[in-house]
């Protein structure tokens, strides 16, 4: 039976990599940062029915001897590395606390592999941000990087890393340059959440308006349970490398707000408001990710369109509004 070792496994793709996995027959053990809110942050993994199978292990990424020690004892095949601290807005504000978490936990994490487990296969969160003020209309593994945000440059530390531990020491590292990849798990501060929790509480009376930031970025959507099926194939390739998980179309804020309130027959002009609290100091205007490379090796396509996610996406959203009310 093959172990994997998740960090991140409380977030989206934590939870949606581990039911992969344990669908898979892998014993999956996921790092929890001790929390007041234990009862609460096991909740997308209850959410998909996997809590009681997976194994929640004490540590956290700024501490290497709580890593030092899970790795010992769960003695991992394939380590991903999904914690940080991911949302980008934030970054601004705790730019020094993103950089520990994000950037130097990565850090950690790859020294403590090295240390105690280097047989073990790495992946590495990287993220689409790292590309930032685009150097290319569409953005491949070889595009030039420009990060925009205290969060993408974390991101870019983090992402070199782990291509210098893989040239230094011959770790099996990969690192998934991962355009936005969405779901009914995602967290409520992210733009698509925000929008389809917005309109399942409009939709059911709850609320009147959507205050909403730049409407005018554009982004690569995704579904997350496409995205972590590609990273389970990175590990899988007998050499480490870089690959680009995307699906190759850009669609603005504005139209992501037009489809989603349209799914429930609404005009999304009447309720989204343009509110300057959630401009960012700078922004990213557009993504467009290439992924043939990631085709071409691994073998990988996303199966979800936008329109999909979108409802599914708004549909969950009402579920749950209409089981509170
Ligand atoms: P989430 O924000 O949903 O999850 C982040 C996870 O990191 C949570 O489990 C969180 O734990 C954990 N975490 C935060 N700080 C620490 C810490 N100090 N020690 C240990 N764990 C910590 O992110 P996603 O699931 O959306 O993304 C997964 C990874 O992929 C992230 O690294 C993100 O930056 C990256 N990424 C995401 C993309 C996306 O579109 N979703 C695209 C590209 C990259 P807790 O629950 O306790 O807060
Ligand atoms: P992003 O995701 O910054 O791309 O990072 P987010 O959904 O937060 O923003 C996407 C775009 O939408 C614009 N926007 C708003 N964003 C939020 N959150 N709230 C709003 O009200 C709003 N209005 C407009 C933003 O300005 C931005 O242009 C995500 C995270 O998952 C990262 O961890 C990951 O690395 C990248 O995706 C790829």
């Amino acid at each position: 039976m093959k172990r994997a070792l998740i960090t991140g496994v409380t977030g989206q793709d934590g939870a949606y990599l581990s039911q992969l996995l344990l669908g898979k027959g892998y014993k999956v053990y996921g790092l929890l940062r001790r929390s007041a809110s234990a009862d609460v942050v096991g909740e997308r993994l209850r959410w998909l029915g996997i809590l009681d199978q997976v194994e929640l292990v004490d540590g956290n990424l700024t501490d290497i001897s709580s890593l030092i020690r899970v790795l010992q004892d769960t003695a991992p095949d394939e380590v991903y590395n999904l914690g940080a601290q991911s949302f980008v807005k934030a970054s601004w504000n705790q730019p020094l606390l993103t950089g520990n978490v994000t950037a130097m936990g990565a850090g950690n994490m790859l020294e403590a592999v090295r240390l105690v487990r280097p047989q073990a296969r790495f992946y590495q969160a990287s993220s689409s941000e790292m590309y930032g003020l685009i150097q290319e209309a569409s953005q491949s593994e070889k595009t030039p990087f420009y990060p925009r945000s205290p969060y993408a440059v974390a991101k870019l530390y983090a992402h070199w890393l782990t291509v210098n531990y893989r040239e230094s020491f011959g770790l099996h590292a990969s690192s998934g340059i991962l355009f936005n990849h969405e779901s009914p798990l995602r967290g409520i501060e992210f733009v698509t959440r925000k929008v389809t929790d917005g309109v399942a509480r409009i939709k059911l009376g709850l609320a009147k308006e959507l205050p909403m930031g730049n409407l005018d970025a554009t982004r690569d959507w995704g579904h997350a349970r496409d995205y972590v099926r590609g990273m389970w194939l990175m590990l899988q390739q007998d050499t480490p490398d870089d690959y680009v998980l995307a699906t190759g179309r850009t669609v603005s804020v504005r139209e992501f707000c037009r489809l989603a309130f349209a799914h429930v027959g609404l005009n999304y002009e009447d309720h989204v408001r343009v509110d300057e609290a959630f401009m960012r100091p700078a922004e990213v205007d557009v993504l467009l990710g290439d992924p043939a490379k990631a085709k071409r090796v691994l073998g990988w396509q996303p199966d979800v369109q936008l329109e999909q996610l979108v409802a599914e996406m708004v549909e969950a959203d009402l579920k749950r509004h209409s089981a509170r009310g």
